[in-house]
């Protein structure tokens, strides 16, 4: 098993002959794909299709190979490395996303979306527009939007989170996107920015209380080994994408652009259902393990103190008023 050490090695060397490389573009038939998951989770499966489907869609002329389990490094390497030209294809999740593109972290405001139906309306729909055309801008484009459930807060202290109250003075491990950090503050906890990589042993060794992360997340990281509660506070619905390079995918002809295109949206569309499944299967997997596990039957509470980050937030980018609005306009 590759340790983290050995992965920010192999992620450093990568990075930098991906620099080498930046004045020899890669073959479209060689594409690179990163994944920080597993093969058989639900967004490596989908990956693979994606690349199976554009091969066989443009005769080959489209091909390459996806690098699973985060052997290319952590997500933001990986962004750094698209734009580069080191990286063809990946499964981003967008909340690390919005450091590189602000209109994407509408997404990252905690409880935009009502429910996971909610967001693909909003995702399928205009603002799902607005947002690939903002990617556009940094050198990444989204083909197709993955599934990535609601993230909910866990810890290792045996606390039951049920108002906010409850994560006083823990600290919570969140993905790398200042926005996160001003959540967890607002809800009275800190807010520790971690790579995904790092959070099993810190969770093991109390450098941490927490995290949050949906239960496929929960289950295929081993992180419920380490912390004992799981409340579903489903507090961010997070979606993903099948992005592209934008230069990679330029340099394609129209018809395997479309063709590519279709890939995406039929990858995605396999991903989704394998999502739905894998949700079921980690949930009673981790119950099964003794994780304890509570339902937060009022969760206004945790709303009403998300005012001062939407706040902040549109003060940050006052683009954002307009896309909540929009988000908030869909039913
Ligand atoms: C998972 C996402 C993955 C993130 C990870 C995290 O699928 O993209 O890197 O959470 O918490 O749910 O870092």
């Amino acid at each position: 098993m590759i340790n983290a050490l050995s992965k920010k090695i192999i992620a450093t060397a990568i990075l930098a002959a991906s620099v080498a490389l930046i004045s020899a573009p890669v073959s479209a038939g060689d594409w690179k794909g990163w994944n920080i998951h597993g093969k058989d989770y639900p967004v490596g499966i989908g990956m693979e299709k994606f690349i199976e489907l554009a091969s066989a869609k443009t005769d080959g002329r489209v091909g390459g190979k996806v690098f699973h389990g985060g052997v290319l490094g952590s997500q933001g390497d990986a962004i750094s490395q698209m734009q580069l030209g080191g990286i063809e294809f990946a499964g981003f999740n967008l909340g690390p996303l919005g450091n590189a593109v602000p209109e994407l972290n509408v997404l990252s405001l905690p409880f935009i979306f009502k429910d996971m139906e909610h967001m693909h309306r909003v995702m399928d729909g205009e603002t799902g527009d607005i947002l690939s055309a903002a990617m556009r801008k940094s050198g990444i484009m989204a083909l197709s939007w993955y599934d990535s459930g609601a993230r909910s807060f866990y810890n290792n202290k045996g606390v039951v989170i049920n108002k906010p109250a409850d994560l006083k003075g823990l600290k919570f491990r969140v993905m790398g996107n200042p926005l996160y950090v001003d959540m967890v503050e607002a809800l009275g906890g800190n807010g520790i920015p971690m790579a995904y990589s790092e959070v099993y042993s810190s969770l093991k060794t109390g450098v941490i209380d927490g995290a949050e992360n949906n239960w496929p997340s929960f289950e295929s990281s081993a992180h419920y080994e380490v912390a004992g509660n799981y409340s579903l506070s489903q507090h961010l619905i997070l979606p993903e994408c099948i992005c592209v390079s934008v230069s990679a995918f330029d340099a394609l002809s129209d018809e395997d652009q479309k063709s590519v295109k279709e890939a995406a949206v039929a990858s995605a569309v396999l991903q989704r259902s394998e999502w739905a499944k894998r949700v079921e299967v980690s949930k009673a997997a981790v119950l099964k393990s003794g994780v304890k596990f509570n339902e937060i039957a009022d969760k206004s509470a945790f709303q009403a103190l998300m005012a001062p980050v939407y706040e902040g937030a549109v003060k940050k980018n006052p683009i954002l008023k307009e896309l909540i609005a929009g988000i908030k306009a869909v039913d």
